[in-house]
């Protein structure tokens, strides 16, 4: 029996929006994209606290093939990023595609049919022949559980659920958590409220923000010579490149670069902080690199102002009108901010469950053996199933680099099966065991191993002290693997798939 659709696409961000633009590039145009939130745009339609900005220069963290000449700044504002999704999404005829509120519980292949089997909540069931899995890496949001957070009688707000109208003027608030989220935020807080405790656990590296308005004419010339968008694109990926090829992954080859990093954010901090302990506390004991560092001007110097404290004393419990540290202090407060980030390795590999081919459980399997996928995107025992956010999947500093390498990885895998006339692909378990082998040795020139990281608490590492998310590839070299991959990586079939080598 045919399945009702080409292709089940789960999540509605950028990566989910790619796969559309890709399918239909290819003419699987009967797809469905499920979205579990009220709209599209992923993490820029559930995020919208107060100085939200992307970190990646907005030339760069946006599709190739459909620039926005209209950015208003260099880093551009969470809601033109949001605008942009939806602009994106009407041009290319998604949104039609898309079901909103739709949480999907779970996705089995059947063998017998040669499809996917995907369960929502509410108990309908949707059938496609393919399936592919957007669901973000930063999507499960994470509340630590701290002893007493339930008696809290104040005001709890995560910043993955601001509510825009909540009026923090006059408030006694407290931030928990210093990641690049906090770093934003912070600040506009500050701005509001009457006193201000920012709890840190773990420091962060920050570097100035070259950040300025692109200017009317600049935004016109954007708009009427593409080359010139494109140039400015050009040049600021290619310092990411640097920074994150050089810096990061052959941090063994290329140390001075990484501590030329980290003396210019320790330099930066020591401009704008006039306290000498404030500054200690500020600054971070592992590599740069180890965990995502981010980029503020305003950040730091919110530490001299009178009614902003840093606590780094541990969280021991939250009571009705406090948070306790261990050293016994409470810190009264009526509004609590929750900058905890999110949970990658307990819920997010993958994000819902999939069951292959011999009933294999994604989840369990990369629990009980090594989180991986050829490539970053299909795994063996997973026929016909493509795993947008995979482990080794992330490339580059811009999700773009690994959406655009995906859709290419698309583009060659079902070009390929459609030249044979197939209508199944599974990646062989050789490929899969070749490239994990490969990301495993490169990944031991990385800051990741060679460095310095056993302080940084960073979500690059899994619970197996792995530092399993991002690729240790130049975007030229993952891009030049997206349509050059060997054809024998994969198996093809029609009905009744072999099992592969
Ligand atoms: P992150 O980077 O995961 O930051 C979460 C922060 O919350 C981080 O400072 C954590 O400290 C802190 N945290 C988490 N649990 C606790 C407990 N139990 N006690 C104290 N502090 C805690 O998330 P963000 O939202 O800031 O950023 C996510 C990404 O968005 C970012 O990397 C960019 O790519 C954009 P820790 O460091 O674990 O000690």
């Amino acid at each position: 029996m045919a399945p009702q659709f080409d292709a089940i696409v789960v999540g509605a961000g950028f990566g989910g929006m790619g796969a559309g633009i890709e399918l239909d590039r290819l003419g699987l145009s009967n797809y469905v994209i499920l979205e579990r939130e009220d709209d599209l745009g992923g993490t820029w339609h559930v995020n919208h606290y107060p100085g939200l900005a992307v970190d990646i220069a907005s030339v760069t963290y946006s599709y190739s093939f459909e620039p926005n000449p209209y950015w208003s700044r260099l880093f551009a504002p969470g809601r033109e990023l949001k605008r942009y999704a939806g602009h994106v999404a009407d041009k290319y005829g998604l949104r039609r595609r898309m079901r909103f509120g739709t949480v999907v519980d779970g996705a089995r292949w059947d063998e017998h049919a040669q499809h996917w089997t995907v369960s929502l909540a509410g108990g309908e069931t949707l059938t496609g022949r393919y399936l592919l899995t957007a669901t973000g890496f930063l999507s499960q949001p994470y509340t630590p559980p701290f002893p007493g957070i339930d008696s809290f009688a104040g005001k709890i707000l995560h910043t993955t659920a601001w509510e825009d109208d909540f009026d923090l003027t006059g408030r006694k608030a407290a931030v928990i958590g210093t990641g690049a989220t906090a770093v934003q935020l912070v600040p506009e807080a500050a701005e509001r409220v009457a006193e201000l405790t920012v709890f840190q656990r773990t420091p962060i590296w920050v570097v100035p923000k070259v950040d300025t308005p692109i200017p009317a004419p600049v935004q016109q010339l954007f708009a009427k010579v593409p080359a010139a968008q494109r140039a400015a694109r050009l040049a600021n990926t290619s310092l990411l490149e640097a920074i994150m090829v050089v810096g990061v992954l052959h941090y063994k080859q290329a140390k001075l670069l990484n501590k030329g990093a980290a003396a210019l954010a320790k330099a930066h901090l020591f401009a704008q902080v006039r306290d000498k302990r404030t500054r200690e506390q500020l600054t971070p004991h592992y590599d740069f690199g180890c965990k995502r560092p981010t980029f503020s001007n305003r950040y730091f110097k919110v530490f001299n102002q009178p009614h902003v404290r840093l606590e780094t004393n541990s969280i021991e419990r939250i009571e009705p009108d406090g948070i306790v540290t261990a050293d016994g202090h409470k810190t009264e407060i009526d509004t609590l901010i929750l900058a905890t980030g999110f949970n990658l390795w307990d819920v997010n590999f993958p994000a819902v469950e999939i069951i292959g081919r011999d009933g294999v459980d994604l989840g369990k399997w990369w629990r009980d053996n090594r989180f991986q996928a050829y490539e970053g995107i299909t795994v063996p025992k997973f026929p016909n199933f493509l795993s947008l956010n995979s482990p080794y999947s992330y490339s580059g500093l811009s999700y773009f680099t690994t959406i655009e390498a995906q859709m290419k990885h698309m583009g060659r895998l079902f070009g390929e099966m459609f030249r044979r006339g197939e209508q199944t692909f599974e990646v062989t378990a050789a490929a899969n065991d070749r490239f994990l082998g490969e990301v495993t040795d490169k990944l031991g020139d990385s800051v990741f191993y060679g460095g310095d990281c056993a302080s940084a608490r960073s979500y690059y590492f899994n619970q197996h002290g792995e530092a399993a998310l991002l690729r240790p590839s130049s975007t030229v070299t993952t891009h030049r693997h997206a349509v050059g991959f060997p054809l024998t990586d994969y198996t093809f079939g029609a009905a009744g798939m072999k099992t592969p080598a």
